[in-house]
């Protein structure tokens, strides 16, 4: 009901529409329409009243049109089921309680996390409207030490996308993409299996995309940005989803095919933010300056430290700082 409300007010956006026509229109009482606008004005939804003129929409959230997003979306498995909320805790955890059901590439995509996850259980900030808080499952015939290979198939194709959208971006290995030095895109990949069998992999991807200033905490402010405060336009979140999902599938199933990640590994080398420079690794506590000099064929960083001595990285418990910055 909610929704054809909100569709006959766009259908007269800037002009007063009475409640007796809308609630003939949709066959219920104008005391239940009244109700239904109390609610959109607490989601957002800015609609003046007036008496005995009815209903005015003024402004309304950017909601994600879903169904424009099927439409339009031309991959053969990534995104053909998609379940859409409104809110939810986590996209990652609702996708690992129905994966184990699910078809490969089902996706999970919510307007809003309240319970949004990082990496070894920071908190992700996610608030309503303003991001791409998404999940896909997936079920490839892979062992379960090749899940992070999947990480770098999901930077490449956020990355990509950013491209295409005008984004200047950067990859910040293993799971970051940022815009001038500060991060945008985190994704955080989970799976399920037991020693030599996958049962299902979840890759979370989390993008800041019209996050305002004060939608950052104190926290975070000096590492994390959004497209927004970057590029100061609004980007639009179904075309940043199809394009991203797109391009996912193509290097993802091209890694099946090949048994190669080299598709993305290009994309990863070539949009690096750490190749070449000197960084830390940090190990809990620890940390040591090392210069990032290439991926290997898996997708794992080699570093080298100042007796040239080289190590090769796996994404699990690393993280990695710039000296000053973040990157
Ligand atoms: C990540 O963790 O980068 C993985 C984030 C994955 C989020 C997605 S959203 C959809 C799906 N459902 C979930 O519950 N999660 C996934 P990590 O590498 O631990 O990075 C966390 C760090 O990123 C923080 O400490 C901040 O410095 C920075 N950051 C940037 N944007 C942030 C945001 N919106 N919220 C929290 N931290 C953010």
């Amino acid at each position: 009901m909610k929704e054809k409300i909100v569709k006959i007010l766009k259908q007269n956006k800037n002009k007063y529409i009475s409640g007796e026509i809308i609630s003939d229109e949709l066959n219920v009482t104008r005391t239940s329409i009244w109700k239904y606008i109390s609610v959109l004005r607490k989601e957002g939804y800015v609609i003046d009243s007036a008496s005995r003129k009815g209903y005015k929409l003024i402004s309304y959230p950017d909601v994600l049109d879903i169904e424009v997003l099927e439409r339009k979306l031309s991959t053969n498995h990534i995104g053909k089921t998609i379940y859409y909320y409104d809110t939810v805790d986590s996209t990652n955890i609702k996708a690992k309680n129905i994966a184990l059901d699910e078809n490969n590439g089902a996706v999970i995509i919510s307007e809003e996390q309240t319970k949004g996850r990082g990496r070894l259980g920071r908190d992700w900030i996610s608030p309503k409207y303003k991001g791409v808080w998404m999940s896909i499952i997936l079920k490839p015939n892979i062992p379960p030490e090749d899940a992070p290979k999947i990480t770098q198939i999901a930077a490449a194709a956020v990355s990509k996308s950013f491209d295409d959208l005008g984004i200047k971006n950067k990859i910040k290995w293993p799971n970051d993409i940022v815009i001038n030095k500060k991060k945008v895109c985190g994704i955080l990949t989970e799976m399920s299996g037991e020693i030599g069998r996958l049962k299902y992999i979840v890759i979370g991807i989390g993008i800041n995309a019209n996050l305002d200033e004060k939608d950052l905490t104190d926290d975070i402010k000096e590492m994390a940005t959004s497209i927004k405060i970057e590029n100061g336009s609004i980007v639009n979140r179904e075309n940043l989803i199809i394009d991203i999902l797109e391009k996912f599938e193509y290097l993802y199933e091209d890694f099946l095919k090949t048994k190669s990640l080299n598709k993305t590994l290009d994309i990863c080398s070539e949009k690096s933010a750490l190749l070449g420079k000197m960084v830390y690794l940090v190990k809990g506590e620890e940390r040591f300056k090392v210069r990032a000099i290439d991926l290997d064929s898996e997708g794992r960083l080699i570093v080298e430290d100042k007796l040239g001595n080289k190590e090769t990285i796996i994404s699990g418990e690393i993280s990695i700082r710039g000296l000053e910055n973040y990157v």
